[in-house]
């Protein structure tokens, strides 16, 4: 028995499934999962010594790699001087300062500590700023796991079975309006059928919870116009693609303005942090300004603040996205060229260092179009590159993510990798 199985089984005597999030446990690529002891790099090093090169980069944030020596020397600092004050500290202001200037929608920013807190309270503050009670998501968007977005919803949700979770009551889930993305029309019908009652939109602006999808051209600068038109919030979900698929988001690349944006992941540095911020006017309704409440005793805590700084520092020095795109394009490139002379059926959509791939011929618009990808060619892919030592998300329902420290040998032994897994698929 490997030191990962043994445990495997410890774990599962006492952490539900065995895992602290769903996707862990490997249930739908199958096997059990690796434990990892540490991760410098592009690298994870699992609990029996082997190592991997690793596309999840820690679902998000390691976009400059794993254990970066100026995050870890920032928090190594902030360490010194204490792990949470439950009172204003100089970080909170200067994460703002970043965030402000690094998010174009942004005028005003709160911190709390997860993505799912971040959507969370994006949404009440969108119900409170209108007084309305809907919103509308789109199938396959996942935005964390509060009562109102576990409505189709994707990620872990998905991968096991059950995208609509049992423990949210009708009674909210009747407040939730999913619609198709990149469905025009049936946006427009739910504001048809639910006039001046739709409180927000919230979107993945490129999916990256169904498998990675981008939208269709136009249709974000859509979204911005009936939203506009009726009065309803446009919360932009950027939890995974803030500062990732530019420095300022999805909505930076696409010139596009929501009301509220959503932040998470890289903005922790690796360490738990959430955000969500937008129009002054919308967010000076919040407490203690406003009458619609949120709170966190970790909201702010210096060390997350300490690695997120030092990680938003790092992009502006480095502006590292053509280099992340061209990573991008050599592992897209070398997946198609390998899956057509095989003649499997692929799609790779990416943009910059985000990236899936869906064995189907019909290329992915849509939660529709991503199940119709065989998700048993999928596992059958994950664990031949899995045992040639490389780590993609354990799901055909996630998306990829590269870092700066792929460049080299790990990102042409990655290819490689990929050319042989799907050679003898
Ligand atoms: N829901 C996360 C990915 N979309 C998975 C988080 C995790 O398991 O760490």
């Amino acid at each position: 028995m490997t030191v990962s199985d043994q445990l495997f089984e410890r774990a599962k005597q006492l952490i539900p499934g065995g895992v602290n999030s769903p996707v862990r446990a490997f249930r739908s690529v199958g096997g059990a999962p690796f434990f990892v002891k540490a991760a410098h790099g592009a690298k994870l090093t699992t609990a029996d010594g082997r190592e991997l090169i690793d596309f999840v980069c820690t679902w998000g944030p390691a976009i400059l790699g794993h254990n970066h020596p100026k995050i870890r020397a920032a928090v190594a600092e902030a360490l010194d001087r204490g792990t949470s004050f439950g009172i204003p500290n100089p970080y909170e202001v200067e994460m703002a300062e970043l965030i402000v200037r690094f998010v174009p929608s942004i005028q005003k920013v709160r911190m709390c500590n997860s993505g799912t807190e971040a959507t969370m309270s994006a949404i009440r503050l969108a119900r409170g700023f209108t007084r309305r009670d809907k919103i509308v998501k789109f199938a396959g968007c996942y935005h964390g796991h509060s009562d109102s977005l576990l409505i189709k919803a994707g990620s872990g949700a998905l991968t096991h079975g059950n995208p609509d979770s049992a423990g949210v009551p009708a009674s909210f889930a009747r407040e939730t309006i999913v619609v198709a993305y990149n469905d025009r029309a049936a946006l427009e019908a739910a504001f048809a059928a639910n006039p001046g009652q739709i409180a927000g939109v919230i979107v993945e602006p490129f999916c990256g919870n169904c498998g990675f999808i981008m939208p269709d051209a136009g249709y974000l600068q859509f979204l911005r116009e009936i939203t506009a038109k009726h009065g309803t919030v446009l919360i932009f979900d950027e939890v995974m693609t803030g500062f990732r698929i530019a420095r300022g988001g999805v909505q930076e690349r696409e010139q596009i303005t929501p009301d509220l944006t959503c932040l998470g992941k890289i903005i922790g540095g690796g360490l738990p942090v959430g955000a969500f911020g937008g129009r002054a006017e919308i967010m000076d309704q919040l407490a203690p300004l406003g009458p619609v409440y949120q709170a966190g005793t970790l909201s702010g805590n210096p060390l997350a603040m300490a690695a997120g700084i030092a990680g938003l520092k790092l992009l502006e020095e480095l502006n590292p996205y053509a280099q992340l795109d061209r990573l991008g394009r050599q592992l897209k490139d070398a997946v198609l060229a390998a899956a057509r002379a095989k003649g499997i059926p692929v799609q790779v959509p990416q943009c910059g260092s985000m990236f899936s791939i869906f064995f189907s011929a019909t290329p992915v618009r849509d939660f529709a179009t991503a199940l119709q990808g065989d998700a048993k060619v999928f596992n059958r892919f994950f664990h031949a590159c899995l045992d040639r030592g490389v780590y993609l998300a354990p799901s055909a329902y996630e998306a990829g993510f590269l870092s700066t420290a792929h460049e080299g040998a790990d990102i042409d032994r990655a290819c490689e990798i990929f050319t042989e897994s799907i050679r003898k698929l």
